[in-house]
């Protein structure tokens, strides 16, 4: 018998109990519902310590016949079908338990962002425009109107800083219409936001995300170490700084200096394999990208000393990109020529521009992926497994 709390043998003993039970149990098939009456005795012989002697047994719900998926089977299903099946998946205890390191991460994170003068805020998931780029639009048909699903809450933090909340934090869903088929990508993934007012410049968010990054990986470890979770071993000791390696650099090292070009899945592990072993600190971040990279986003504050450089930078760890951030352009006028560069229509972000025109301090800020985190922290194969109920370009069911 099994629930949250774990197992517990349940025994019928030959000549004393019930024989109506021996008939119920033996024919009641697995991953029924049951409620057992009976008397608990210490017992060396199961794991828990003891076993339960049932003097009545009810049947709650009967489970039907076969199981799509075995819950306690040693052999191991496919992915695909763990997924079809996933509320079978899930009452694996091994599934759960990364779940549970999901819960405590967040709340870990939700810790430290309190500890640091942070409102959580909800922001519309329905918007008229995207921030992150037209090919990844999911549009929604809004009573007759086009709008779209958010791929980031990138416009409203910006926005709550325009409001003079200062500093905010985000977690919640975001939805990117990825047509490509990869172990990182979902179309629909938790992301996690933050956005610092009065900044002084860009380092002043790469202390902060490292600070509360390690203090909620940190707290995640001791919360899971009470709950007996197999993986809490797993959550690594954060060492802070984490080194910074400017994009030039890495160019430089994967041997095509100045080509200003996006770094492919290859290219980051390949930076990764390099980092770690330079720095001997698995996250790292990449910096200063250039505005010729997907990093050219209008919010992205150029570099007054060479325009075609960014403030933005990313957060890897061995390889794996979970975080992209940096400072923001916060002067009108330069957010409008951004726009209007990345061939953006002004007038379509209006409500966005407002915030700038009745002051807005310099700020800055980060989005971390949820998803990934938990994969890369827990070294899971493929980031569906760290989501509950995962989207993809094939998937919409469960
Ligand atoms: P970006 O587009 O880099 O930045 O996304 C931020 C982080 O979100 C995660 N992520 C994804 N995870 C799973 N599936 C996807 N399809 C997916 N796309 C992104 C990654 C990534 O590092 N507005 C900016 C953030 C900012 O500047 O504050 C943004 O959205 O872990």
């Amino acid at each position: 018998m099994r629930d949250r709390s774990g197992g517990t043998q349940v025994t019928l003993k030959k000549g004393v109990a019930d024989p109506a039970l021996f008939a119920l149990l033996a024919e009641l098939p697995r991953e029924s519902v049951i409620d057992v009456t009976g008397t608990v005795r210490k017992s060396e012989k199961s794991n828990r310590g003891v076993e339960l002697f049932p003097d009545r047994i009810d049947v709650l719900t009967r489970a039907g016949v076969p199981l799509p998926l075995g819950v306690v089977d040693k052999v191991s299903a496919d992915l695909d079908t763990r997924l079809n099946h996933r509320v079978l998946d899930l009452r694996k205890p091994e599934v759960r338990a990364i779940f549970e390191v999901r819960t405590a991460l967040l709340a870990g994170f939700r810790d430290a962002f309190l500890d640091r003068g942070f409102l959580e805020i909800e922001t519309p998931k329905i918007l008229r425009a995207g921030a992150e780029g037209g090919a990844t639009l999911f549009a929604v048909d809004y009573f007759g109107s086009p709008a779209y699903l958010a791929q980031s809450p990138q416009l409203y933090k910006q926005m709550l800083i325009g409001a003079g909340f200062e500093r905010v934090f985000e977690i919640a869903p975001a939805f990117r219409a990825e047509p490509s088929d990869t172990v990182r990508h979902l179309t629909e993934f938790g992301s996690l936001d933050a956005e610092i007012g009065y900044i002084d410049g860009v380092e002043d968010v790469r202390r902060i995300l490292e600070e509360v990054l390690a203090a909620a990986i940190d707290s995640a470890r001791r919360r899971l170490a009470g709950w007996a979770n197999p993986f809490a071993p797993r959550l690594p000791e954060v060492r802070t700084p984490f080194p910074r390696i400017p994009f030039a650099s890495a160019e430089r090292w994967l041997g095509r200096a100045g080509a200003g070009i996006d770094f492919g899945t290859e290219d980051e592990k390949a930076i990764g394999e390099w980092a770690v072993k330079e720095h001997g600190n698995p996250f790292y971040y990449l910096i200063d990208f250039p505005t010729s990279t997907k990093e050219r986003t209008f919010y992205a504050q150029r570099q007054d000393a060479d325009p075609s450089r960014t403030w933005y930078f990313d957060l890897d760890y061995r390889g794996t990109e979970i975080v992209s951030g940096g400072s923001r352009e916060h002067r009108l006028d330069r957010v409008i020529s951004n726009l209007k560069s990345a061939g953006l229509d002004p007038a379509s972000f209006e409500g966005y521009l407002e915030a700038f025109r009745f002051g807005m301090p310099p700020h800055g800020g980060w989005g971390l992926g949820v998803d990934r985190l938990v994969m890369v922290l827990l070294g899971l194969g493929n980031v569906r497994e760290a989501r509950l109920f995962p989207r993809d370009r094939y998937r919409l069911d469960p």
